[in-house]
């Protein structure tokens, strides 16, 4: 799916602003005519922490957005389009009273073609209704239930806050009739050459024309046909810490005449899982870095440019050289900053919460089986199915993707597991036969009882070793993680990646024991399994839970949120953040050889 962007046979306007903004009924009534009341909403933002009012915080439901756009008047003969980038959890797209498109999975864009609907150098009336309803047939999944006096109230399987809203830009744009559809490009190297396959979709039959331009500008391979390899002489490679960029164009032509034009940012590099190694360009990989989440005051999960900036500015302060999209897509631009900077990402879709056993990443067992007919369902499988589409359609071009994440914490020891997943991990490689597959598994999982982990490239673990459990202990909780580390690398011959480790911190609370919430236990803590991680061949990275404190439900479990972060929600540093600097700068992208012992 191609981002939409201003190019020379195609324009481009935002439709960010401050839109109309109301609250829809709880009995679904649909909404018609213009809005009332006096309501305004940001876009982007999700609307929950913009008002001072529990009803629209709380709501469960639709909410309406609108606004009067005006078509330019230069795009008569184009088709027109309504790019919606998020709409958590399912969209609906009307001009003036007319449905127009509708969307299920709130962190994967979709388009409205609303060509027959306006007219060039006209105004219509643009509505996008988003409820943040989830049940067990969406991802992530969720249920709804109605209390004594009649509330609906959303229930969730994970802990981070269900933001909604319309928290990534909206667009509209338009593009010629016969058009790019869609780019798909596979880079490997061959000596010196870099070598670029690509594939382009078109709207009807097309004459396509491709040129690949180095960074200066040069054009240094070109090519014809919808599908084509092209060979660069003395390529640079996009690396981690060192990203290089080609620009690969890609037009439809007639004769001379260039009727679509489309450029797309290419990355040459290769990706390779050899033994219990993850190799970039052919060398071994250690990933540093973080889980992250989407989340900033006031603008819940709301994108926005100067903390997308910021956060990057500190992941290089620190060293880390990636992260993991826990647990939904990011906003398109933090792919495209993470291609420009050599940021390594793994991607993971929004399949968060596929577990009974656990709620919320607190230890409180459900009942009843995760996967049956009333529970996670073949109804949650294509839905899950489609998240991976979507995901894949939109991020399969960024070289930053060096791997996909299909879940988060699926309760992978119950019956049921392995019929769930292995037709997604599947469709998975068929979508993309190019990138290792993962998925990050929960702490009650164990080489044993785990039914799903042979189906993988990577193992991906989260664990809490010293906090959820061994809390205050680091002296077992260390002997606890040896054990489990060599229990998988003794089962599978497979690289190990610890996907989640925190500590909830409060900033300011200090010992000089190890108490668990202080600054000092959460370096220790850090420490501990830096110690252990070091002492495994199979490790190959580390992502500390979490960058940045973010905001939760409620809970007894959580002091204003999840405190796990090493900076704060405002992104100030926790004392760890300066040990995990010194550790991180020291190894760089290569796994110490020796404990690393200075920390
Ligand atoms: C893990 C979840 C993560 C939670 C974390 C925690 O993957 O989303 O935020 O636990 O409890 O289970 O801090």
């Amino acid at each position: 799916m191609l981002k939409p962007k201003a190019t020379a046979t195609r324009e481009l306007t935002s439709l960010d602003g401050v839109w109309r903004f109301a609250v829809g009924s709880t009995d679904g009534e649909p909404w018609r005519g213009p809005l009332d009341g006096t309501l305004e909403a940001a876009v982007p933002a999700s609307y929950n922490d913009l008002f001072a009012d529990p009803a629209i915080r709380d709501h469960v439901g639709w909410v309406w957005y609108q606004r009067t756009v005006r078509v330019p008047r230069g795009w008569a003969g184009e088709r027109i389009f309504v790019r919606v980038e998020a709409a958590t959890h399912t969209g609906k797209v009307y001009v003036d009273d007319q449905l127009v498109a509708e969307h299920v999975g709130g962190y994967t864009p979709f388009d409205a073609d609303i060509t027959d609907a306006v007219t060039a150098g006209g105004e219509f009336r643009l509505t996008i209704g988003v409820s943040n309803e989830l049940t067990n047939t969406t991802i992530p999944p969720g249920s709804i239930t109605v209390t004594a006096d009649g509330r609906h109230q959303q229930k969730y399987l994970h802990d981070f806050y269900n933001y909604a809203g319309l928290a990534r830009s909206v667009w509209l744009y338009c593009a010629p009739r016969v058009r790019i559809s869609d780019i798909t490009v596979v880079t490997d190297v061959d000596g010196s050459e870099g070598i670029v396959d690509y594939r382009v979709e078109a709207t009807g039959t097309a004459d396509v024309r491709v040129r690949l331009f180095d960074a200066t500008g040069t054009e240094v391979a070109g090519g014809t046909g919808a599908n084509g390899s092209l060979r660069v002489p003395e390529v640079t490679l996009w690396q981690p810490g060192k990203a290089y960029l080609y620009e690969l164009v890609a037009e439809i032509v007639d004769g001379e005449t260039v009727l679509d034009s489309y450029p797309l940012a290419v990355g040459v590099r290769t990706i390779e899982v050899r033994g219990t190694q993850f190799l970039i360009n052919g060398e071994p990989f250690y990933f540093t870095g973080f889980g992250k989440h989407e989340d900033t005051p006031v603008r819940g999960k709301g994108h926005d440019n100067a903390f997308l900036v910021h956060d990057f500015q500190l992941m290089e302060w620190i060293g880390a050289n990636s992260f993991r999209t826990s647990h939904y897509p990011y906003a398109e631009e933090v792919m495209d900053f993470a291609d420009r900077h050599g940021v390594v990402v793994i991607d993971e879709t929004a399949a968060v919460g596929l577990n009974l056993f656990i709620e919320g990443g607190v230890g409180r067992p459900d009942k009843r089986p995760t996967f049956s007919p009333e529970t996670m369902n073949d109804q949650t499988r294509e839905a899950h199915a489609q998240a991976l589409r979507e995901l894949i359609a939109r991020d399969k071009n960024h070289p930053s993707v060096v791997m996909w994440c299909v879940a988060n914490e699926p309760s992978s020891h119950e019956e049921g597991a392995r019929e769930y997943f292995e037709p997604l991990v599947q469709l998975t490689r068929e979508l993309d036969p190019t990138r290792p597959v993962t998925y990050a598994s929960f702490m009650f999982v164990t080489p044993d009882n785990d039914r799903i982990a042979d189906l993988f490239d990577v193992l991906g673990i989260n664990r809490y070793h010293g906090w959820y459990v061994a809390n205050g202990d680091l002296a077992t909780a260390e002997i606890m993680l040896d054990a489990e580390l060599t229990g998988w690398e003794k089962k599978y011959d497979k690289p190990i990646i610890m996907m989640e480790y925190g500590a909830d911190t409060m900033p300011g609370l200090h010992s000089i024991w190890d108490i668990a919430w202080t600054e000092e236990y959460q370096t220790a803590f850090l420490d501990m399994h830096h110690r252990v991680f070091d002492r495994h061949e199979a490790m190959i990275g580390e992502h500390v839970w979490n960058f940045a404190d973010f905001r939760t439900t409620n809970g007894v479990h959580r002091v204003d949120g999840n405190k796990k972060g090493v900076f704060t929600r405002e992104r100030h540093p926790k004392n760890a953040a300066h040990a995990l600097r010194a550790r991180w700068h020291r190894i760089g992208n290569r796994k110490p050889t020796t404990p690393d012992t200075a920390s």
